[in-house]
This record gives structure tokens, sequence and C-alpha cells, in this order.
């Protein structure tokens, strides 16, 4: 047999602060890494340029009438003005999306508040675990909890660096990568936090309650 390597794995200064990263949790993004073989999810072909879908009805709201009606399992129910929103923690992130109706288009440069900084200054209350969003439009969907703080999942103001349009959704939309555009709301007004789920538009009309894209969750079952 050939030399029986030391069975003790070296140890250096290096690999025990590399250890300590690892307990910490240290450069965790909360990103999922996809390989590019992945990244576009089943049945999904690429677009360059950016569709719009919605039910036909573009809301004007400026950001002098925008308001964002916050309520249900929440500690304390508010409404937010353009300031309010403004003046919350601004994050940038450059995500894809993917519509059920089988586009998908990569590198969307965001700009607004991630949920995850949102929920941490409006506080759900414990028992909460889903949302439900409603839009100036009539829209409404839900999404669990999880899925809506995800850490990607952002309430945007703008897109490559301009104010989101009207047409898109402007002045705020949510935006959830990880899922089916459907749940990423246009013309955002309010945001109910709820124990309970509550299908919204597209939901109860035969899409999927969670709507992953990557194990193709189109249509309800
Ligand atoms: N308020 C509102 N949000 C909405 C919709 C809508 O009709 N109204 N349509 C959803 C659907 S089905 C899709 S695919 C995306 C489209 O967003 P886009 O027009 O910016 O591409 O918005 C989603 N959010
Ligand atoms: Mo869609």
């Amino acid at each position: 047999m050939a030399d029986a390597p030391d069975d003790t794995p070296p140890e250096s200064k290096l690999t025990r602060t590399k250890q300590e990263w690892a307990r910490d949790g240290r450069f965790l993004t909360g990103e999922r890494e996809r390989p590019d073989s992945e990244r576009l999810p089943p049945g999904q072909h690429l677009m360059k340029n950016w569709p719009v879908l919605d039910l036909g009805l573009h809301p004007d709201v400026s950001t002098e009438r925008w308001r964002l009606q916050i309520n249900g399992a929440v500690e304390e129910p508010q409404i937010w003005d353009w300031a309010r929103f403004q003046g919350s923690v601004q994050s940038e992130a450059t995500t894809d999306m993917h519509c059920v109706t089988t586009w998908s288009r990569y590198d969307n440069r965001w700009a607004g508040v991630r949920t995850r900084d949102f929920v941490a200054v409006v506080r759900p209350r414990a028992d909460a675990a889903f949302v439900v969003l409603g839009s100036y439009d009539g829209y409404s969907t839900n999404l669990p909890l999880a899925d809506f703080t995800a850490f990607d999942a952002m309430l945007v103001h703008s897109w490559e660096g301009r104010p989101l349009t009207k047409e898109h959704g402007g002045p705020v939309r949510l935006l959830v990568p990880h899922l089916y555009l459907w749940k990423s709301a246009k013309w955002l007004r309010s945001i109910e936090f709820r124990t309970a789920d509550q299908p919204g538009y597209w939901e109860v009309r035969g899409y999927h309650e969670r709507g992953d894209p990557w194990t193709e969750q189109r249509y309800a079952d």
C-alpha cells in the first residue's frame, strides 16, 4: 500500500477563520446560486425587451397621491406615504423575472426597499403566515410570508436607474424574483398580513397557490 496519508487534516489560522465564518454564516447573501443551465426555468424562453402584462387598466398614481396601507396581523397597522417609503432603508438588486406566459427576462436592476427590511419595521405578528397584496387596479395576489420576505424580494420604485413607468406598475410594485411574475403586484396599494391564506385574482382563476417556476407550478391541480 502507498503511504497512508496523515489522517489528521491540517489546521491553520486560515482554516480556523473559515470555520468561524461557517459558524457565523459569514458572506451568506440568502441568494440561491443556480448553475447557468438551471437559470432558465423549464418551458420558459428569454426575452430582451420587457412585455407589459396586466388586466388592461393602468391606474395613474402620482407619488403625491400614492399611499400604502399596511394592515392585518401586524403590531401596528399604518399607512405609508411616498416620503415614508423613500425614508426607509433603500437597496439595489439585479434579478431575473419569469412570467407564467413563458417569457423570462434576465438581469433587471431594481431599486427599492427589501421586503426583509420592510417587515423588520412593520413587524408582522408571530402568527402571521401569509400576505395579500392589493393594487390600485383592483388586482390582488397572495403569498406565504416566507416567499414575500425572500432575500431578493423588494418593493421597487426604479428599474435600470429610472423610476418605474406606469405600465410596469409605478410608482411602487412588488418584485419576487423566485416566483412567477403574477405574484409581483404592480401599483401596490395594500399589504395585508394574515394568519390564514386567501387566494388572489389569478389564484381563484386556476393559477397555482405558490407559483414556483422551477417546478412549473403554473396551474392549480
Ligand atoms: N396590479 C397588477 N399587478 C400585476 C398584474 C395586474 O394585472 N395588476 N399582472 C401580473 C402579471 S400576470 C404579470 S405577468 C406581471 C407583468 O408585469 P409587467 O407588465 O411589468 O411585465 O404583473 C403582475 N402584476
Ligand atoms: Mo403573467
